[in-house]
């Protein structure tokens, strides 16, 4: 890496750096993940600036650093990447690492931060959010561990988005970002990385590549689906080139800017191809899909679909079985809306289990502390301390490697855990597309009832407890409240309602209802049954179709 002063003796430069004057946007909050809004929005003059040059400005140190920039592919990603280059020359970074095409994963951009040793960097994303001219764009600022910037971090930004006044660039050209290799801007080295040789690295040293290969080649079947979005090469190069599956494994491998039309969420409503060929007849005996940046993951064995909570819950017992993992684990970490799968491994392996807010932010110093190994959310992300980001092909990865290392089906593995811990019946029901006024009603009506709802009586039992979500960092002591509102049943059974903090357009009721059922209890009926009688209180308590105008979810996951 450079020095800046080795930067500043190199540099031989006529660029001239360009002081722009803007104003404030008003509406520059990151949610739980980044700034997102409509790619209309983002094309305003100054708008992408303004964050960027916020991010900057809320980052000391940034001077003679490095940066890591990359996207997930999406219609914008190229443009905004020109102008983050342009202005983190002008900022005086010293170096700024880009991957070809402006292609690199979340996960992989973690890695890179935490490899290189950057300060941080940009990843532009929204996510599982669709793309193109007319859906959503979003950017996303990582701090030096790799990870999401916490709280305190995005809070310093917001401030200065609302006061900002002018932001730095330079006169250069664009840079070619699809040659490998170095160039200048301005003062600033620019290197064009492989996007995926140093993740596909990091994946074969922590898992058993051979003994995967050996499970390929014994006839096991893999199909990933990367939803047209940034998973494509590295599905390819791992899945097929290194670990020896037949070319086809992987569909949609092709990162597209509107993801092919699709909404790139691995769920089983926008992966239904993917669910349908599963319990269809010649399924696989594998299938996984991954979201538009590569950090969730989708697990649905031949006929039996995995829910990302359970997912956790089996990871974590069996990683062991991972080279990785064979010392055992430090701790897991679920949010809350995560079933409580996870906290029956925990105990019965005798480490602690975190519950934390929503968005992976909130586990970057579990992971530095070294207090959690293994960190997962109810949406479809699990990731590990390998990186500080969820990561949707290392959990397909671990998920073959123990695989590979038991010879047992999805179906048979799933069986076994529950048989031996439980079972956590879950699903989520999200009311999308609200207007803003009326889910913020629901929730105070709510939070109004709070006092009141222990002892009420619903089709689910008698209200245990119930409260607002507040959680203190055990590292730092920072404390997030109103993270969602949790309505308590006997035996562990909950309801919990909160809304979305990724959504660009009106507001998004989430609605999570977990049944426990206890080792020898009933396992094996279909989930919408076993949460019939909590989806009828969620109804009572919350007043679903009184607030939303809506009778039934729009999607249930
Ligand atoms: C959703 C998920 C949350 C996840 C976040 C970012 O947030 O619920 O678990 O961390 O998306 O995921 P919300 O606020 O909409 O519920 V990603 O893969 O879209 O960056
Ligand atoms: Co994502």
């Amino acid at each position: 890496m450079q020095t800046k002063q080795g930067s500043l003796a190199k540099v031989i430069t006529t660029a001239p750096i360009l002081t722009v004057p803007t104003t404030p946007f008003t509406d520059q909050k990151p949610g739980t993940s980044g700034l997102r809004k409509k790619v209309r929005v983002f094309q305003q003059a100054g708008y992408a600036e303004s964050f960027i040059q916020s991010v900057f400005d809320a980052v000391p140190g940034h001077e003679g650093a490095t940066l890591v920039i990359g996207g997930d592919g999406r219609y914008l990603n190229r443009e905004v990447i020109q102008v983050a280059i342009r202005m983190a020359a002008a900022n005086g970074f010293a170096k700024v690492l880009v991957g070809q095409g402006g292609i690199l994963s979340t996960p992989a951009a973690s890695h890179a931060i935490r490899k290189y040793g950057a300060i941080g960097g940009l990843v532009l994303s929204a996510s599982h959010n669709p793309g193109g001219p007319n859906e959503d764009f979003g950017i996303k600022y990582n701090v030096s561990n790799g990870g999401p910037a916490p709280e305190p971090v995005t809070e310093a930004i917001h401030a200065r988005t609302l006061e900002i006044a002018q932001y730095r660039t330079i006169d250069a050209p664009d840079i070619d970002l699809d040659r490998l290799g170095s160039t200048q801007v301005g003062a600033m080295a620019v290197e064009v990385i492989d996007p995926v040789a140093d993740y596909a690295e990091l994946m074969e040293s922590l898992f058993d590549f051979p003994a995967i290969r050996a499970l390929l080649a014994s006839g096991f079947t893999l199909s990933f689906d990367a939803m047209s979005a940034v998973t494509g090469p590295y599905a390819h190069e791992i899945f097929e080139t290194r670990l020896g599956a037949p070319v086809g494994t992987v569909v949609n491998g092709t990162p597209l800017p509107d993801f092919g039309h699709h909404h790139p969420d691995p769920n089983l409503v926008h992966a239904r191809d993917l669910y349908e060929r599963m319990m269809g007849p010649g399924a696989p005996d594998f299938g996984a899909a991954s979201d538009g940046d590569g950090d969730r993951n989708l697990i649905i064995g031949r006929g039996q679909y995995v829910t990302p909570s359970d997912s956790l819950a089996v990871l974590a017992a069996n990683a062991h079985l991972a080279p990785a993992y064979a010392g055992g684990l430090k701790g897991i970490a679920r949010s809350m809306p995560t079933s409580g799968a996870a906290d029956r491994v925990a105990a019965a392996l005798g480490i602690p289990l975190y519950e934390t807010p929503t968005g992976w932010k909130f586990f970057g110093n579990l992971l530095d502390a070294g207090m959690a190994t293994i960190c997962g959310e109810e949406s479809a992300g699990t990731g590990s301390d390998h990186v500080r980001e969820k990561d949707g092909i290392w959990a397909v990865l671990l998920w073959l490697n123990v695989l590979a290392a038991r010879r047992l089906s999805v179906a048979a593995v799933m069986a076994d855990h529950w048989a031996q811990y439980g079972r956590n019946y879950y699903a989520r029901h999200d009311y999308e597309g609200i207007a803003t006024p009326a889910g913020d009603a629901l929730m105070a009506h709510l939070r109004e009832s709070l006092s009141a709802l222990p002892g009420t009586q619903t089709a689910a039992g008698t209200v245990e407890a119930a409260d607002d979500f507040a959680y203190t960092d055990p590292t730092d002591g920072s404390v997030s409240a109103r993270q969602g509102i949790r309505v308590l049943f006997a035996g562990g059974s909950r309801v919990v309602f909160r809304l979305s903090g990724t959504g660009t357009e009106g507001a998004t009721l989430r609605v999570y209802i977990e049944a426990c059922e206890p080792a020898g209890g009933n396992l094996t009926q279909p989930a919408a049954e076993a949460l019939a009688p909590l989806v009828a209180a969620a109804e009572q308590l919350a007043r679903i179709a009184h607030f939303t105008g809506m009778d039934a979810p729009t999607v249930i996951t």
